[in-house]
This record gives C-alpha cells, sequence and structure tokens, in this order.
C-alpha cells in the first residue's frame, strides 16, 4: 500500500488529522490497534476549547457537536468554604463546550466512512522503518497478515503508550516528566450535574471535580492514592465522598445513580522534545502528557493536528517545507503553557500526601488572591479557555 501520510493511532489527534489531510486532498490512511467499537467505548475528556471546536467546524464535522454540545461560560473553584466562579466570558469574551471525546470521536469516525478516509482497525505490531530517509514505511498485520504501508510522512497520533514516540533514537529526544502521588477516580452516571458549571474543589480530604456531558449524563472525579482499589469504590461510597468533598451545595443538588463507568487514572506531566524526527511528526498525548486539571489533554491534541495538518498540506499542495521544519517548535510553545497551567491547577486544587503546614498556607493564600483579584482570575480564564494558536 502506498499513500501520503500513513497516521498511526485513531484517537481524537489521528482522526482530525485524517481528515484535515483528506479534506485538502493530501491522502492519508489510519492504522489503528484496537478495533471501532473499543475507540467508540473509550470514556475520557469532556471540555473543548474554542480552538478545538473551530477546527472540527472548519472540517465540516461539527453538526451533532453544535446541536448537542452545552455552551459553558464558567466553572467555580470551590476552597471548602465558597465557590470562586470564574467567569470565562466575562474575562476573555469566549466560551467553552461540554461534549464528550467519545462523542467527538464517533463523530470522526463516522464521517471518516462517509468520506472515503481510510482506517485500519485491528492494525497489530505496528512498526515504523526509515523515518530519517525520505520514503519512510510503515509495516503491521492486518488479519494475522504483515502488510508494509509505504509512505512520505509518519503522523505518531498513537498515545502515550504507543510506539511512534519509542521510534525516536534515545539520542534524538529529550523527555521532561513529573508524576503526581495521586490518581483520579471517575464515575460516569446518567443522572442530572449538580450544578450548571464544573467545580474544582479543593477539600481537606482531597480534590474533587463536578462535571457533565449533557443535562442527563454527570461525570465526577475524586482523588485518590495511586494504589486504590476500584472494588473498594462501591457506588454509594463515591457518592459519599463526593458529597463530602463538594461541599453542602452541590451534595444538595447531587443526584446519584449506577455507575456507567468508573475507572482510575494516573496524573501525569509528560513532554517529549522534540515533536518531530525526520519524516516522523508527533501529535497529541503520543507527545505530552499532561495533567487532566485544565482539561487541556484533547485540545492539545487538536491545536497540534492544526499546526500539522497547515505543515503537510504546504508540503504536499506547495511543495513548501518551512511549516514542517517548524512544527516541533511552534507545536511545542503551546504545549509547554498548557502543561505549566496544569501543573499550576492540580498543585492548586490538590492534597499531596507529606504537604506541610506551609503548602497549606500557599493555597489558602493562593485561592483566597484569586478570589479577590480580576487579574489572577483574568490569567485563569485565558489559560482555561485556551491559548490562541
Ligand atoms: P489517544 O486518545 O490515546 O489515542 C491514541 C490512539 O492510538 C492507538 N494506538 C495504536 N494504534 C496503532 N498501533 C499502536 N501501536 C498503537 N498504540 C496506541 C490507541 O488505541 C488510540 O486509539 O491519544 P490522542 O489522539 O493524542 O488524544 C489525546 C486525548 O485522548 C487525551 O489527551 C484526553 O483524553 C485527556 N483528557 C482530557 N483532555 C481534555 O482536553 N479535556 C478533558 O476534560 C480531559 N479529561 C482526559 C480527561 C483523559 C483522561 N484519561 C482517562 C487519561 C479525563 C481522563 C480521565
Ligand atoms: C471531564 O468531564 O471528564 C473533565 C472535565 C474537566 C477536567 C477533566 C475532566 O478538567
Amino acid at each position: 500500500m502506498n499513500t501520503a501520510v500513513a497516521i498511526i493511532g485513531a484517537g481524537p489527534a489521528g482522526l482530525l488529522l485524517g481528515h484535515a489531510l483528506h479534506a485538502a486532498g493530501v491522502e492519508a490512511v489510519i492504522l489503528e490497534r484496537q478495533t471501532r467499537a473499543h475507540v467508540e467505548g473509550r470514556i475520557r475528556a469532556g471540555v473543548l476549547e474554542r480552538t478545538t471546536t473551530d477546527l472540527v467546524e472548519r472540517l465540516g464535522l461539527g453538526d451533532r457537536l453544535r446541536r448537542e454540545g452545552m455552551i459553558e461560560t464558567g466553572f467555580s473553584l470551590a476552597d471548602g468554604q465558597r465557590l470562586i466562579r470564574i467567569d470565562v466570558e466575562a474575562l476573555t469574551g469566549r466560551q467553552l463546550t461540554v461534549y464528550g471525546q467519545t462523542e467527538l470521536t464517533k463523530d470522526l469516525i463516522e464521517a471518516a466512512g462517509v468520506r472515503g478516509l481510510e482506517i485500519v482497525w485491528e492494525a497489530a505490531d505496528v512498526a515504523l522503518h526509515g523515518l530519517d530517509s525520505e520514503a519512510p514505511e510503515v509495516s503491521f498485520a492486518r488479519d494475522g497478515r504483515p502488510e508494509r504501508l509505504r509512505c512520505a510522512f509518519v503522523a505518531g497520533c498513537d498515545g502515550y503508550h504507543g510506539v511512534s514516540r519509542r521510534a525516536v533514537p534515545a539520542a534524538a529526544g529529550r523527555e521532561y516528566e513529573r508524576a503526581y502521588p495521586f490518581g483520579w477516580l471517575g464515575i460516569l452516571a446518567d443522572v442530572p450535574p449538580c450544578h450548571h458549571e464544573l467545580i474544582y474543589s479543593n477539600h481537606e480530604r482531597g480534590f474533587a471535580l463536578a462535571s457533565m456531558r449533557s443535562p442527563t449524563r454527570s461525570r465526577y472525579y475524586v482523588q485518590v492514592p495511586l494504589d486504590e482499589k476500584l472494588e473498594d469504590w462501591p457506588d454509594e461510597r463515591l457518592w459519599d465522598e463526593l458529597a463530602v468533598r463538594l461541599g453542602p451545595e452541590a451534595a444538595a443538588a447531587m443526584t446519584r445513580g449506577p455507575a456507567l463507568e468508573k475507572s482510575i487514572a494516573p496524573l501525569r506531566s509528560f513532554v517529549f522534545e522534540p515533536m518531530r524526527f525526520g519524516r516522523l511528526c508527533l501529535a497529541g498525548d503520543a507527545a505530552h502528557i499532561v495533567p487532566p486539571t485544565g482539561a487541556k489533554g484533547l485540545n492539545l491534541a487538536a491545536s497540534d493536528v492544526a499546526y500539522l495538518s497547515e505543515a503537510l498540506i504546504a508540503w504536499f499542495r506547495r511543495g513548501e517545507g518551512a511549516l514542517v521544519e517548524g512544527y516541533s517548535e511552534r507545536a511545542l510553545a503551546r504545549v509547554w503553557k498548557a502543561a505549566r497551567f496544569s501543573w499550576y491547577l492540580t498543585n492548586l486544587m490538590h492534597r499531596f500526601p507529606g504537604a506541610g503546614a506551609f503548602d497549606r498556607a500557599m493555597q489558602v493564600a493562593e485561592l483566597d488572591y484569586v478570589a479577590g483579584s480580576a487579574a489572577m482570575r483574568t490569567a485563569i480564564a485565558e489559560n482555561y479557555v485556551g491559548l490562541p494558536l
């Protein structure tokens, strides 16, 4: 098989890139390790920046997003006593959209079928070859039979655990990492949200987040130790804990219901530099991970794709190499700022094991400053809503 761009991974990064290239007449094939049902069943992000929804709209893929997405004009930080509202719209002139990554993924996969963007499901043993040549190849197995995909570029969109980043020789890359000493236990339930906006709460028992997917579907998280077992958290215990950590007002408005999904995710900050090695370009979680506290992961995947699709289209349509050359530097400038914001909000809102009275006093002072300073709230709002491309 031959194509212009071999895309590894059918997550949001790979699907958005495939659509962007296909819409511009640049041929692409997506190789995905999992089944379609598996990819469509994953529960992940929920908050989309305007940069992300703009990209989806520009590609003509936003019909259901526009109909079903919930516009959010702000969110709150809770400090145990009060809700500190960050009025994102008033402070930045922009809004956010609540729309599940699961739904966006389904939309992109369905449209791929309609538009003729090829996705190979269950592509096993994907391996990259000749990345520092002008004719790289991807080997993989389909139904147990080996195949090779010849291409001009490989786009590594295969997430944190994928093979693409690992294909970069150790001497050619650098990793920056911070692992946090806790995870998030999440629950998805078909109950109305307890509040019309997201609440991030710093409680003495640990962080909690009230989020949502729709007017009838809620998503909540609590901070838990890394060695916590899911079976120790029957639904009732989790609802009780949420009620305590989110405070009496949210608790009074909270509807409980059976979990549709429950899982524990570790928190990590990770950046890999550079995001290009020869003919391999990395995008999304393959190149960087942020803790979910700022809702940045999916949105960074989308902004990487905005830069990378522009670069590859310039290469194939106009024979220009400058944007490919500059892709890593351009993408990383935005990635590092989102990494900083996610790290900042994680530090501000979580209880760290071993933190002393001074550390706690710093959190209290910072939250009090946020509550009293429009400048500080503006800084938070402009990062949360998404820095310009
Ligand atoms: P993905 O979604 O991981 O997709 C990678 C795809 O590559 C496939 N793959 C391979 N395919 C072929 N060969 C291989 N060897 C392969 N190895 C892997 C995988 O099967 C998969 O289909 O990466 P992508 O596209 O970069 O997208 C990134 C986002 O998924 C991620 O950043 C977000 O989900 C992070 N995130 C959030 N981001 C936000 O912007 N807002 C949020 O509110 C938000 N909340 C979250 C989150 C992530 C969470 N978890 C579970 C990690 C909440 C949670 C709980
Ligand atoms: C979610 O709804 O899953 C969600 C929302 C905001 C975050 C993280 C996750 O910061």
